[in-house]
């Protein structure tokens, strides 16, 4: 992959990203595509109206339905889903945390039980890299080991030394796989724990960045923390961070988490929360949230957001999306998710135009002014 560093203000910054399938800008925003489609939308949606060029689907969905072989077999990720852009793909290790009855991690990897079907599958570093050149995928997870916070320091101990020892496993795994002509145009990015002790996190960034990956990411947050402990923590490990490859941060967050974490030098978020609210009425808005449910809007014929662009607020009113809400339309789901997917990629264009002309700070007060 090819990495620019087009602009930096302050330590916010705008880089280009060149993968084998598109070119991404950032700060950038990746819809959340768990099992290989954003929920609600399809191909068309994502790569026409909203000009996408990154979506992140889940390693651990994928293997456990249809399978990875299957995907393979079928044109792997982009041949399936007919998205023609980028894919990034988490481990699985974060979902085998979240959504399995039963994860145990030891020295090798991580036993879990399916959410699916309850039958027990493991997952090591080699494993979650075989499952993703099978998934095609442009930038590939590494296996790490989460814990949930607060967590005592023995914990968080292991879980540092453990994901830097998977990480040199993972690292040397790959370079030999593509010495063979395996994954040769995929990525592969390392994680970055620590919960929000920074001692722990400037070891395990120090560790990790000075192994040949493509990419870092933090994990580990936004897992019950307060957002100041985010920031702070994001602050304090994007200095170890080295400045000519893209740094990612896992799992996050709010239209203010990425406004706070794009001015700490953060370049790449993932997020069920633009799709997720959407689905359960809550709209985001440049003046603040809204929920579409709500009476106050039965009789409204303006847009969501007479500020977007977006194709939902070009044509339909909140009156139109209020009744679809209400009488549980599918279409409901689509029109949501197109506004709410829209306002995040729209945040981060505008964040980057801001890096570009250095208004980055103009930008960030802005962007609180209009919310009340
Ligand atoms: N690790 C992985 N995936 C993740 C996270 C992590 O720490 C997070 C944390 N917010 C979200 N997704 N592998
Ligand atoms: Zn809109």
């Amino acid at each position: 992959m090819k990495f620019n560093l087009d602009a930096i203000d302050g330590n916010a910054r705008a880089c280009t990203i060149q993968t084998a399938h598109s070119t991404i800008q950032t700060p950038i925003f990746m819809p959340v595509g768990t099992s290989a489609v954003v929920k609600a939308l399809d191909t068309n949606d994502m790569r026409e109206i909203l000009d996408t060029q990154i979506i992140l689907a889940n390693t651990y969905h994928l293997y456990l339905r249809p399978g990875d072989e299957t995907v393979n077999k079928l044109g792997k990720l982009h041949g399936f889903t007919k998205y023609d852009r980028s894919f990034l793909t988490d481990s699985g290790g974060f979902q085998a945390f979240s959504l399995s009855d039963i994860s145990k991690a030891d020295e090798k990897g991580i036993m879990f039980r399916s959410h699916i079907d309850g039958s027990k599958h493991y997952f090591t570093p080699s494993k979650v890299l075989d499952i993703q050149y099978n998934l095609g995928s442009d930038i590939m997870m590494i296996l790490d080991d989460l814990v949930a916070l607060p967590a005592t320091k023995e914990r968080l101990t292991l879980s540092i030394d453990r994901t830097t020892r998977w990480a040199k496993e993972s690292i040397t795994y790959h370079r030999e796989k593509q010495s063979d002509g395996i994954g040769v145009n995929q990525n592969i990015f390392a994680i970055i724990q620590g919960g929000i002790d920074k001692e722990f996190r400037k070891i395990s960034a120090e560790s990790l960045c000075a192994m040949d990956f493509d990419g870092f990411a933090i994990g580990g947050l936004s897992v019950g923390e307060e957002n100041q402990a985010m920031y702070d923590t994001v602050e304090f490990t994007t200095p170890f961070m080295p400045k000519d490859k893209p740094r990612y941060l896992m799992g996050v967050g709010t239209p203010e988490d990425l406004v706070e974490n794009i001015e700490r030098g953060i370049d790449m978020f993932d997020c069920v929360m633009p799709t997720r609210n959407a689905r359960n009425g809550t709209l985001f808005t440049t003046f603040g949230k809204i929920n579409i449910k709500s009476a106050r809007f039965k009789l409204d014929d303006t847009p969501i957001d007479p500020a977007c662009d977006c194709y939902t607020c070009k044509r339909y009113s909140r009156a139109y999306l209020n009744h679809l809400y209400r009488a549980k339309e599918l279409t409901y789901f689509r029109l949501a998710s197109l506004h709410n997917l829209h306002y995040y990629l729209n945040l981060v264009k505008e964040a980057r135009e801001a890096i570009l002309k250095g208004e980055f700070q103009a930008f960030k007060r802005e962007f609180y002014n209009r919310r009340n």
